[in-house]
């Protein structure tokens, strides 16, 4: 498998003070690029098919934007298909796309597995397929030509890492995992637990889906609250910062007090979660940068001009846990 090429050679994360820095960590991983011809050099309009998962989060509604925007930018026939989360709606897309006869596909997977027969059939078609955010388990990882997105392993160590150092190395914690079989949901379980695998005293004593989103995050969180040993919960570790904002509203309908009571760590950094670091209600998110477009296409357009890409471009973590200025949410870009 060909190397990991980081976006921005960054060692570790940075803890960024967005009184001092501002939106300083928003650019450095944003990672701009050139604006690839629309064209891709053959002279005809370029035509990309798009399978994304849905509009479960906030981050994921902006990963849509930032890819819709690039295309129009580019001038790309943007052929988009939302799975509603459903793999087999991915799958039938795919499909599609390849009878299309698109030039190149984009593919944001729900789930880790179920990819090989329909990678195969584009491969077969000669059509290059760039994977968004989220890695799939292949038999063959020539089966897809690049993948763009963060270390999930990694923001799973830094928020246990983060939250061993909060609680002093002592506390219950609850988990509200992302979509049961994805990459992010596998990976920031295991870097979280590796993390705390160093810290005995940390523990999680309770972990369940709550789907990537808000209202499930809301209600699952509802029903540890209501669990006979809910008053040894110190903290929450939420796989994105939708299932904590949900989280952080049954914490405060049972009465107790999210961000003091209740430690709150979770990820992707999300404009709503500066408000409620904001408010005190969350302590910590750690970025997963969805403004993936501009990397998208020119992966897309160097596939076409027959470059070798790296199997994986990593795009930098950042963690966030000082109260942000109104000018800094005001400048986030999601
Ligand atoms: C991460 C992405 C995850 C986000 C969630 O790359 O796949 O899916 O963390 C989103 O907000 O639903």
């Amino acid at each position: 498998m060909r190397g990991i090429k980081p976006l921005v050679a960054l060692s570790g994360a940075l803890v960024l003070s967005m009184s001092l820095f501002g939106c300083q960590g928003e650019k450095a991983s944003e990672g701009g690029s050139t604006t690839p011809s629309a064209n891709g050099g053959s002279g005809k309009k370029l035509v990309i098919g798009f399978s994304q998962i849905g509009a479960e989060s906030a981050w994921r509604t902006a990963e849509t934007e930032s890819v819709k925007a690039e295309a129009a930018k580019l001038g790309v026939d943007l052929k988009f298909a939302d799975a509603q989360q459903k793999q087999e709606n991915q799958i039938k897309a795919v499909r599609n796309f390849v009878a299309q006869g698109v030039d190149a596909i984009m593919l944001a997977p729900v789930i880790e597995s179920g990819w090989d027969a329909v990678l195969l059939e584009a491969k077969k078609a000669k059509i290059p397929v760039i994977l968004l955010d989220r890695g799939v388990k292949v038999s063959d990882d020539s089966l897809y030509t690049t993948l763009i997105g963060s270390d999930f392993v990694n923001e799973g160590r830094l928020a246990g890492e983060w939250l061993a150092k909060k609680l002093n190395g002592k506390g219950n914690v609850v988990e509200l995992l992302g979509t049961p079989g994805s990459a992010p949901a596998n990976e920031r379980h295991k870097g979280f637990m590796d993390a705390i695998a160093k810290t005995p005293g940390i523990q999680i004593i309770k972990s369940q889906t709550g789907e990537f989103t808000r209202a499930k995050g809301k209600e699952v969180m509802e029903a540890f609250l209501k669990s006979p040993d809910s008053a040894s919960i110190n903290a929450l570790y939420a796989h994105n910062d939708d299932m904590a904002i949900g989280a952080i509203e049954a914490i405060k309908a049972a009465g107790r007090k999210p961000g003091t009571d209740i430690v709150v760590v979770s990820v992707d950094s999300i404009r709503d979660a500066f408000k409620a670091i904001k408010a005190g209600e969350l302590n910590c998110t750690v970025e997963c940068n969805p403004l993936l477009g501009p990397q998208a296409f020119q992966a897309a357009k160097d596939a076409l001009a027959g470059k070798k890409l790296e199997k994986k471009t990593v795009v930098p973590d950042v963690v966030y846990d000082t109260k942000p200025t109104d000018q800094f949410i005001n400048d986030r870009k999601y």
